[in-house]
């Protein structure tokens, strides 16, 4: 099992699609659980590609390549995970904000929303604010999150938290949000319940976040 995640994560940090997809397969041919093929596997690949970028060691074409390598190891295992019994976590509705294109940290949220069990309605990219509302009015998620990347879209945040309020429904739901230069004290500041700084610890401090409030 530990040579098939160091596998994973190997092919998955060269951005090598096929082999990916390969050896995901091969691991769940072998048995493999297909949550700690998710979340042992390809998340701490991806953290690692987050980090050598940070640190210069990457660039944009490979960490796209990354990326897209692992979106098509999710095609292999979203049936997968969909088949275990991961429970019924909740209902998220998560997009990226009004002016903003970035989706790869966004999509990593979704994908650990998924793999904790999560129903999860992906709005996508550049969503305007009423978006968001009319969405959390259709889907009635227990939780909504929102990510940003730039510094100029990240006032959308609070635009939007403002949106629901005046819709009437903004407890009706946690917010949860993310991205590169957004903080706990931003997020404290426009009033959202939950900053995740990495798609890894989403899921747990959104757990933490309805325990406290039970
Ligand atoms: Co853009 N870009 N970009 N870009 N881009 C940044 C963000 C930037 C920091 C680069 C830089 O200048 N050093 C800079 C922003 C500066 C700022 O505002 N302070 C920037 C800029 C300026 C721009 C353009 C304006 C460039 C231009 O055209 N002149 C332009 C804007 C387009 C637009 O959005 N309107 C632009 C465009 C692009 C591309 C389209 C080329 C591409 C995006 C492709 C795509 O997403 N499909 C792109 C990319 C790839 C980047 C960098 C290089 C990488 C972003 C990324 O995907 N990181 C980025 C530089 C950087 O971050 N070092 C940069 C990997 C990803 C896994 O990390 O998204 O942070 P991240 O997500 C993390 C956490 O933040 C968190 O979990 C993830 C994983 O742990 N997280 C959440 C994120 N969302 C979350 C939501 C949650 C929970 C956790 O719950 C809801």
């Amino acid at each position: 099992m530990s040579s098939d995640l160091g596998k994973i994560s190997d092919a998955l940090t060269k951005g090598n699609v096929d082999e990916l997809k390969e050896v995901v397969q091969q691991a769940l041919d072998n048995d493999a659980v297909p949550a700690d093929l998710l979340n042992k596997g390809l998340l701490p690949g991806m953290e690692a590609v987050g980090q050598k970028w940070k640190n210069g060691e990457m660039f944009m074409p490979e960490v796209l390549r990354c990326a897209k390598a692992m979106s098509g190891a999710m095609d292999i295992l979203r049936p997968r995970l969909a088949k275990e019994d991961l429970g019924s976590a909740g209902k998220m509705v998560i997009g990226t904000v009004s002016g903003d294109l970035h989706d790869i940290g966004k999509d990593l949220a979704a994908m650990m929303f998924e793999g904790a069990g999560y129903e999860v309605v992906n709005i996508g990219i550049d969503q305007p604010n009423e978006k968001f509302v009319e969405a959390a009015k259709e889907h009635k998620p227990t939780l909504l999150g929102m990510s940003a990347l730039l510094t100029t879209t990240m006032p959308r945040m609070g635009e939007v938290i403002n949106s629901l309020k005046e819709a009437g429904i903004r407890d009706q739901m946690a917010v949860i949000i993310g991205g590169a230069p957004v903080t706990q004290e931003f997020a404290e500041e426009i009033g959202a319940d939950i900053y995740a700084p990495n798609a890894g610890s989403a899921v747990d401090l959104a757990r933490e976040y309805f325990e406290s409030k039970a």
